[in-house]
C-alpha cells in the first residue's frame, strides 16, 4: 500500500487508520523500557533478549537514541523491546529526547503497532527522590496518559546495592509517596522488583504480555488528534518548564547585573568573572529558547524525513517482492520448456506390451494365447 504524506510530511489520518487495519502486526509484542539515565534499561533488555546493547559504566548517559532489541521468542510469542534515553540525559536536551521518543511512538502507531506495555525502571539504591527523578517521571506520565497506567510496570532495580531491609523500607515509601508512585499505583500500575537475572527479566515480560495493547496519550494526540507536538501533554510540560527556566535565568541575570554595578570599583578580576557568568547564562538562555521555539518545526521536518525513508524502504521491498514473482514466472517457463524438449522416457516392456495391445480386442488376445499354449503342450519334452 502506498502511504501518502500531506504537505507537512506526516501521514494523513485516513491513511494511518487504513494501515492499522491492514497490517497484521498484532502478534508482535512491543514493550517500551523507560526511566532515568543509569537505571538499568539497556541491561534489562540485554538480560531479557540475550542481546548485547551498550550499557553505561560511568556517570555519563549511555543510550542517547531510541533503539530496539532484535525480535526474540518468549513462550512462543514474538517480542521486541524499545530502549529509550532518559529525560535527564547528560548529552541530549529534553526537547531532543521528546522529539526522538515521540517520533518513534508516532511512526510505530501509524503502522499499526500498539505497545503492549511500558516498563518504568527506578533504582532502589537511590537514597532520595531528587528533582531529576521526579521530572523524569512527570514526563513519562505525560507521554503515557492516565488511561494506560494498567499497562505500566514500575521496576525497581539495583537491589544488590542496598541492604535488603533498607531497600524494603524505600520500596514502602515509594508506594506511599503521594508525589511519586502512589497515584499511579492506585490508577492501575504495578511495582515489582528486578533481581538482575534473565529469568526475572523474562517473568516481568510475561506479566506485561498478558495485557491488551493500548494507545499512549502522545500517540493519540499526534496521530488521531493530529496535534502539533508542542500542543501535546508532554510538549506543553516542556513549555511550562522552559517558562520557569527562562524566569530563573532572567532573575539570575538581573542579580549578576546588580553585582556588576556594585563591583564597578572592585578589582578587574571580580568584574571579569561576573562578566563571564553573564555571558554563560545568556548563551544557555538562547540555546534553550531556540530549542523550544524550533520544537514543532524540527519535529515536522524529522517526521517528513522518516516517512520518506520508510517509503523508500517500502518501495525497495515491493521491488524485491516483484523481482521474486518475476523469477518464479521465469522458473515456471523454463520448466515448461524443459518438459517440451525432453524425449519421452524409455518405456518398460509392460508399457510396450500395453501400447501394442491397444486396439486389439481381448477375445482375439485370449484366442492367440490359448493357441500358443496348446502349441507348447504339443512340444516334445526334453
Ligand atoms: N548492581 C546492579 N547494577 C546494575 C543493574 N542494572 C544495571 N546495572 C548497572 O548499571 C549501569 C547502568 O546500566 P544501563 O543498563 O546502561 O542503564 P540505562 O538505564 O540503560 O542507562 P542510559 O542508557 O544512560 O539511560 C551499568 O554499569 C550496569 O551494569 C542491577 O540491577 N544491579
Ligand atoms: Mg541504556
Amino acid at each position: 500500500m502506498n502511504s501518502q504524506q500531506d504537505t507537512n510530511g506526516s501521514m494523513n489520518h485516513a491513511n494511518a487508520d487504513e494501515l492499522r487495519q491492514t497490517r497484521s502486526v498484532e502478534d508482535v509484542i512491543l514493550i517500551a523500557v523507560m526511566g532515568a539515565t543509569g537505571t538499568g534499561k539497556s541491561t534489562f533488555i540485554n538480560l531479557a533478549s540475550g542481546m548485547n546493547l551498550a550499557v553505561g559504566d560511568d556517570l555519563m548517559s549511555c543510550t542517547s537514541e531510541v533503539t530496539y532489541s532484535h525480535e526474540f521468542i518468549l513462550d512462543g510469542r514474538r517480542v521486541i523491546l524499545m530502549d529509550t534515553p532518559g529525560f535527564d540525559d547528560t548529552t541530549v536536551s529534553d526537547t531532543d529526547i521528546l522529539r526522538m521518543i515521540s517520533l518513534h511512538l508516532h511512526t510505530t502507531y501509524e503502522h499499526g503497532v500498539i505497545l503492549s506495555g511500558i516498563l518504568y525502571l527506578h533504582r532502589i539504591s537511590d537514597p532520595r527522590m531528587g528533582g531529576i527523578t521526579r521530572r523524569n517521571f512527570t514526563m513519562f506520565r505525560k507521554l503515557c496518559g492516565d488511561e494506560t497506567l494498567n499497562n505500566v510496570l514500575i521496576i525497581t532495580t539495583m537491589w544488590g546495592l542496598v541492604d535488603p531491609e533498607r531497600g524494603a523500607a524505600r520500596e514502602r515509601q515509594l508506594r506511599s509517596d503521594g508525589i511519586l508512585f502512589k497515584p499511579v499505583l492506585e490508577s492501575g500500575a504495578h511495582m515489582i522488583r528486578h533481581d538482575n537475572t534473565p529469568k526475572c527479566a523474562q517473568d516481568i515480560l510475561r506479566m506485561i504480555m498478558k495485557n491488551r495493547p493500548q494507545v499512549l496519550r502522545i500517540q493519540r494526540e499526534l496521530v488521531d488528534e493530529q496535534k502539533d507536538i508542542s500542543q501535546t501533554g508532554a510538549g506543553a510540560e516542556l513549555g511550562r518548564e522552559f517558562a520557569e527556566l527562562a524566569k530563573k535565568h532572567r532573575e539570575e541575570l538581573e542579580a549578576i547585573r546588580a553585582e556588576l554595578e556594585a563591583a564597578h570599583r572592585a578589582d578587574t578580576q571580580t568584574r571579569k568573572e561576573l562578566e563571564e557568568c553573564r555571558k554563560q547564562l545568556q548563551t544557555e538562555m538562547e540555546k534553550a529558547k531556540t530549542a523550544h521555539e524550533h520544537l514543532s518545526q524540527m519535529y515536522a521536518q524529522e517526521k517528513k524525513q522518516t516517512n520518506e525513508r520508510l517509503e523508500l524502504l517500502r518501495q525497495e521491498l515491493d521491488a524485491e517482492k516483484a523481482a521474486g514473482v518475476d523469477r518464479q514466472k521465469e522458473l515456471r517457463q523454463l520448466q515448461a520448456q524443459l518438459v517440451r524438449n525432453t524425449p519421452p522416457p524409455a518405456e518398460s516392456p509392460e508399457q510396450l506390451l500395453a501400447a501394442g495391445l491397444k486396439g486389439i480386442d481381448m477375445a482375439s488376445v485370449k484366442a492367440i494365447c490359448e493357441t500358443d499354449v496348446r502349441k507348447i503342450d504339443r512340444w516334445p519334452a526334453n
